[in-house]
């Protein structure tokens, strides 16, 4: 590594440059540095910004494997917890999806805050360089055997020479902006609906979670610990945070879920609540040239089946394979990371379109709709072979 006089933190050359501190791009870092590859991982936040963001709850069997082989699920095993199933809710009626019993796995419950501020403690650990506060990232030569990433901080400007350059900086980053648009296919479906979020220091309404399909719209009963619960309904595009004060929000939220859960609600101040649309949004290829993307800078998914954190720790585990490959004498490897990632993206991305489609109020459905989604329902409710595709989709598809 070559120091960088105006900022000795700071290399001139590296093995990969990393774009994005969330997830993914720690995630991605953690493993290269276990493996002895040398990767700068560029940041536009904060820390403290990063880590108070509240977003994904649930794990894939296969998601807590890969934390742990990357050496941070300590925290994870001791505090994550295990769910065997789940509720499905409609028309005030309730069925258990049984993921243990079905799927032969469960999911665990530990949140993507508590994720990431693992993965930030790991890379302290780890000595590697992190540069928070980055501004004008822009990658250059990608298309060629020596990428560089440019960027500002404090002022100076600095250029990183590197063999491979990671796109880890989600839907709105500069990654996946600076592949040529012909060079790319984009599938994408906008929502006509957000999630408006609520976390409250409240016990759970269940042990586990309730996704419940009501007239009035979706509702979610999550949680994060059994003292820290997550619950979300589904809102018009317009709605405004400043429209839904905690009362109205608990009221809306007893209407749509099972009438005996509603009983048991306990409710509280929010602690944090939020407004997130919803968006199906694929990119292909998820390279070109020397760029790589994984996670959220490739594929968006409505978070119905929870894929999204999932997705970019696949991505990752993908990538980090294929860098592995490469700088150990088989490049051909880095070629084949795309249509990997993608096979198991669009999976996930069927299954979280149906989920959504199923479970959700379309401003414009018909009474003839919603019937359709309560027959969908109901055969579900009643046939173990329906209810083994759920299980085998919510708790992962196998690596
Ligand atoms: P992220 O967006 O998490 O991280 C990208 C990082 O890149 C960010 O830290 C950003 O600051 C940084 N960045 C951006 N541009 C940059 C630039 N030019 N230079 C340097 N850095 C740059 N998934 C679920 O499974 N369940 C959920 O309930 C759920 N809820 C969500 C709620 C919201 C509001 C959002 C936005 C997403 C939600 N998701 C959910 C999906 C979410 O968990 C993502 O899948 C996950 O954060 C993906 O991680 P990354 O790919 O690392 O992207
Ligand atoms: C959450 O706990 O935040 C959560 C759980 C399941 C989902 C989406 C979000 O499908």
């Amino acid at each position: 590594m070559t120091a960088n006089t105006s900022n000795p933190g700071i290399p001139r050359r590296t093995q990969v440059v990393i774009v994005g501190g969330g997830p993914a791009g720690l995630l991605l870092g953690q493993l290269l540095h276990r493996s002895g590859i040398e990767a700068v991982l560029l940041e536009r936040r904060s820390r403290a910004y990063v880590l108070g963001r509240i977003r994904a709850g649930v794990l894939e069997s296969g998601s807590v494997s890969i934390l742990r082989e990357a050496g941070v699920g300590d925290r994870l095993d001791q505090e994550g917890i295990p769910h065997d199933g789940c509720f499905l809710s409609f028309a005030n009626k309730g069925f258990r999806v049984d993921f243990a019993g079905l799927a032969g796995r469960s999911v665990t419950v530990y949140g993507q805050t508590e994720i990431t501020a693992d993965l930030y403690a790991a890379r302290s650990r780890s000595g590697a360089t992190t540069v928070h506060g980055v501004e004008d990232v822009t990658l250059g030569d990608i298309d060629t055997a020596s990428p560089h990433v440019s960027f500002v901080t404090e002022s100076r400007e600095h250029r990183i020479d590197c063999d491979i350059v990671a796109g880890c900086d989600g839907f709105h980053g500069v990654s996946r902006k600076s592949i040529p648009l012909d060079s790319m296919t984009q599938f994408e479906r906008v929502y006509p609906f957000g999630w408006l979020g609520v976390l409250s220091e409240t016990p759970p309404v269940s042990d586990e979670l309730v996704y419940a399909n009501h007239e009035r719209g979706f509702a979610l009963c999550s949680m994060r610990n059994p003292q820290l619960s997550r619950y979300y309904i589904q809102v018009g595009l317009a709605e405004r945070l400043e429209d839904w004060p905690d009362a109205r929000f608990w009221d809306e939220l007893r209407r749509r879920i099972p009438a005996a859960a509603a009983a048991e609600l306990v409710t509280g101040d929010s602690i944090e609540k939020s407004i997130a649309p919803l968006r199906s949004f694929v990119a292909e290829p998820m390279s070109w040239g020397r760029l790589f993307l994984a996670g959220d800078a490739a594929h968006i998914v409505p978070p119905t089946g929870a894929k999204g954190l999932n997705l970019a720790i696949a991505d990752v585990r993908y990538l980090h394979e294929a860098i592995v490959g490469f700088f150990t004498g088989d490049p051909t490897v880095l070629d084949t990371y795309s249509d990997t990632a993608l096979s198991r993206v669009w999976n996930a991305v069927r299954f979280s379109w149906w989920m959504t489609n199923t479970l959700h109020r379309y401003p414009d459905q018909t009474e003839f709709d919603q019937r359709m989604q309560e027959t969908e329902l109901a055969y579900l409710s009643g046939s173990t072979s329906a209810q083994r595709v759920l299980a085998e989709n919510y708790t992962g598809l196998p690596l």
